[in-house]
């Protein structure tokens, strides 16, 4: 097996100090940091299609994404002296009056994974937050998440404010375990995920459309 391909297992299983070494045996090995990269994000494509079949859970895709995030740190110095940028930046958050943070959380980790430039705004994230942040940053993505039925409420008015605001290009998402395809509709999302490994995909297909 290639390095790569070596590579694309060592983050599939989560071996981090395995994942690292190979990304510099392929550094000194002279192979491009786009083609490093782009084996790692397909590497987190597998593990978010596995996440999807049932096939691992929460804890694989978490340290996949650790793995993935240590191999980075030795790939960007090489990515921004090529001039290699992510696509866009998206900005995320779990909405005002909610703390839960986990699933916002593996779904930043996997947007990150799939090479997007991703601002993480935390937990309890007011509507003119995500607003100014949106703004800040030229985002093309909004992800907002959220846990309980009770800031269901504060999902709707943050996605009236980014869709109000004349500035703002950016495509809004939703999810978290209480929101539906439906409430998404309702309360004028672009779209809804029920999986951070389903976000990657709804994501991707909302900016190449736009
Ligand atoms: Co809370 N809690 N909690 N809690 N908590 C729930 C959500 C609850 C269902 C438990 C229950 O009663 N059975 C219930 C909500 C009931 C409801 O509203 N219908 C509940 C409650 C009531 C509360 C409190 C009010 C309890 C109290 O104080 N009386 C309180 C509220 C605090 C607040 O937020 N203001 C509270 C507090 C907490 C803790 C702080 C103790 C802790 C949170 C720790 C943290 O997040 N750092 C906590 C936890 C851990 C849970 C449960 C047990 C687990 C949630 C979780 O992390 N799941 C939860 C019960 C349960 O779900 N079994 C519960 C794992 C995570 C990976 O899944 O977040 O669904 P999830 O994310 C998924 C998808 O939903 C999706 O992708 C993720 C991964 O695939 N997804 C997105 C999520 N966000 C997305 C965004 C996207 C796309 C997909 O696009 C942007």
């Amino acid at each position: 097996m290639s390095t790569l391909e070596n590579l694309g297992q060592a983050i599939e299983q989560g071996d981090r100090n395995e994942a690292e070494r190979l990304t510099q045996e392929a550094i000194d090995a002279g192979v491009g940091p786009q083609e490093i990269l782009d084996a790692l994000v397909a590497a987190m494509d597998e593990v978010g299609r596995r996440f999807q079949a049932n096939e691992v859970f929460v804890p694989e895709m978490l340290i996949a994404s650790r793995a993935m995030k240590q191999c980075m740190a030795r790939l960007e110095p090489l990515l921004v002296e090529k001039g290699i940028r992510p696509a866009f930046t998206a900005v995320i958050g779990t909405v005002e009056g909610d703390l839960h943070d986990i699933g916002k959380n593996l779904v930043a980790m996997m947007w990150r994974g799939a090479n997007f430039n991703v601002v993480d705004l935390g937990t309890n994230v007011a509507a003119d937050k995500f607003v100014a942040a949106a703004r800040e940053h030229g985002a093309r993505v909004v992800g907002l998440s959220a846990l309980l039925t009770t800031t269901m409420p504060a999902m709707k008015r943050t996605v009236e404010a980014l869709k109000a605001d004349g500035a703002i290009d950016a495509r809004v998402v939703i999810g978290g375990a209480p929101v539906t395809e439906a409430f998404a509709r309702d309360i004028g999302a672009d779209g809804f995920a029920p999986d951070a490994a389903s976000a990657v995909q709804l994501v991707r297909g909302l900016v190449e459309a736009a």
